[in-house]
């Protein structure tokens, strides 16, 4: 199974080479968390399983990888709908190699397009959770028989493409560990701004304690994949995990890819208990939503590692929550902020910009805003109907830009007031603005104040940004 992320080494970190270091985005490679777990699932059925991560090979290498290792079916995982053709490529070398073996594509990507199943080298899309998908799809061909029974499978009949109902959500609890590879570990890192800063993080983990969100907002693609519901694994099991991850890679950090950790308090805070009273020396960061994260629960993920939290604010103005996360307001926002930048943690927001009602007003009221908020890190994205999404049926109209486009680094379609070149123009201008203010270096000062220990993430974060032109 193959993850297809183009990458290179830049300065002490391997980052994906489509990555735009202008937008604070996740530059740096993380592991193959999802074909980690689909092959520790398969291995349990006896299945021998080949991860490859595709670093800086390219794909006529990774074709090759995938021949000389004779495989009875081969898997490609597309996170994200921008690495749709170049994945389409590799199928194709591969398919030139391997004939008639079956590819199998899965991911957020082919979870929202179904159509990716009229190219002539996909043979079947894996919908959703993968991995009973996958061990039913590798049953099936083993017996030669026809998909139509597998549910979580689309695949083309003649010159239709057949959709089967949706395979039932896993048991997150009965699920194997996922595989790890040492190679992939030595190169993960968290970045740009973390604790320990990125040069001092040993193999950077990806790991999960539930799958799954209830609050389903319009523009995320997370429901393709999980539907509503939540699944949890026992604190007990993550904590053992970890501890193996520790022994065995050295491992310091964890990336928690929960999509909100605090999103259940109560078992949030069971976790927590189960790493004060066991784990010691490996810090986290973890994904949380504004609206339920209250001091306890803070306290308790500061007490139990958690150094930097991810905070999908989305927008600051009060009309745009309204329409696109009605349980979220700005006054909470910025009461939160505070509130974990206080205990110490480093607050990462994702915001997006672009929506078909932005203009100069809500552009210019949003950099106002987010000067005074306590976020060390502002992760701005464009806003993309990505395809599944509700957002997707109401704005694809609007998209005037190949898939390949659909990074969230640059616009994808025009709003009612602003063209593509004044959105990409004006998210320059925020973030010269919020990371060049008084305020923010002010509360940068005061934070590295309090607490000395962060100085160095600062620093390495500030040569970031120089270094890409962020600020200057
Ligand atoms: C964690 C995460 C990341 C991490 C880790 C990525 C990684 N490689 O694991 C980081 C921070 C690096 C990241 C980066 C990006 N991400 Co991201 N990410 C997420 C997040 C928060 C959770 C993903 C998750 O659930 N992981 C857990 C694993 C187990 O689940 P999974 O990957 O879905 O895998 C399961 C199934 O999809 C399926 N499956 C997956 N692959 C395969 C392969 C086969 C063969 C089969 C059978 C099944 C299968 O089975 C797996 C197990 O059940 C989502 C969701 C969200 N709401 O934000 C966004 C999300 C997936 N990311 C998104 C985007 C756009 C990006 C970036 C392009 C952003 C950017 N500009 O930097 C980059 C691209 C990185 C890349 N890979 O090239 C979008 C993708 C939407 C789309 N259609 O394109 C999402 C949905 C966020 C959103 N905006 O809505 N991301």
């Amino acid at each position: 199974m193959i993850d297809p992320i183009p990458a290179r080494k830049d300065a002490d970190i391997t980052v994906r080479n489509s990555a735009d270091f202008s937008t604070g985005s996740p530059v740096a490679v993380r592991e193959p968390i999802a074909i980690e777990h689909i092959g520790a699932h398969l291995q349990k059925f006896g299945y021998d399983i080949k991860i490859i991560a595709q670093g800086s090979k390219t794909n006529e290498q990774l074709a090759q990888m995938a021949t000389d290792y004779a495989p009875q079916i081969v898997g490609l995982s597309m996170h994200s709908t921008y690495l749709c053709s170049h994945t389409l490529d590799l199928a194709a070398r591969i398919k030139t190699q391997l004939g008639s073996t079956p590819i199998v594509v899965g991911g957020y990507h082919p979870s929202g397009y179904f159509d990716l199943a009229l190219d002539k080298n996909v043979d079947y899309i894996v919908i959703g959770e993968g991995e009973e998908t996958m061990r039913q799809v590798l049953d099936m061909v083993a017996r030669c028989e026809n998909a139509k029974n597998v549910n979580g499978v689309a695949y083309l009949n003649g010159s239709e493409v057949m959709v089967n109902p949706p395979q039932p959500r896993l048991d997150f609890a009965l699920l194997p560990w996922a595989m790890r590879d040492e190679e992939i570990l030595r190169d993960s890192k968290c970045t740009p701004l973390a604790y320990p800063a990125p040069p001092g993080q040993v193999s950077a983990a990806q790991i999960a304690y539930s799958r799954g969100c209830p609050h389903l907002c319009g523009f995320c693609a997370s429901p393709l994949i999980w539907g509503s519901k939540l699944s949890y694994r026992e604190p007990k099991d993550v904590v053992d995990e970890i501890l193996h991850l520790q022994e065995k890679f050295g491992t310091n950090f964890l990336f928690f890819n929960d999509l909100s950790f605090n999103v259940n308090k109560e078992r949030a805070n069971a976790l927590c208990r189960e790493m004060i009273k066991r784990v010691d020396g490996v810090s986290w960061f973890a994904y949380a939503t504004i609206h339920g994260m209250d001091y306890e629960t803070a306290r308790m993920m500061r007490d139990a590692g958690c150094t930097r939290l991810g905070f999908g604010i989305e927008s600051v103005l009060d009309p745009t929550l309204a329409k696109i996360k009605p349980k979220q307001h700005f006054e909470d926002i910025e009461r939160v902020l505070r509130m974990t930048s206080n205990l110490g943690m480093l607050n990462r927001c994702y915001m997006l910009i672009g929506w078909p009602w932005e203009s100069r007003e809500t552009l210019d009221e949003t950099a106002k805003r987010i000067k005074n908020l306590a976020m060390d890190q502002l992760r701005l994205s464009f806003v993309i109907p990505f395809p599944g999404t509700k957002f997707y049926e109401e704005q694809k109209h609007r998209i005037v830009v190949p898939f390949e486009e659909f990074s969230g680094d640059k616009p994808v379609m025009p709003s009612d007031h602003l063209n593509m070149e004044e959105l990409k123009t004006a998210a320059t201008g925020l973030f010269s603005s919020f990371y060049g203010s008084g305020e923010y270096n002010a509360h940068v000062d005061e934070k590295v104040r309090q607490r000395p220990h962060l100085k160095n993430s600062f620093e390495y974060f500030f040569d970031y940004l120089k270094k890409h032109g962020i600020v200057s």
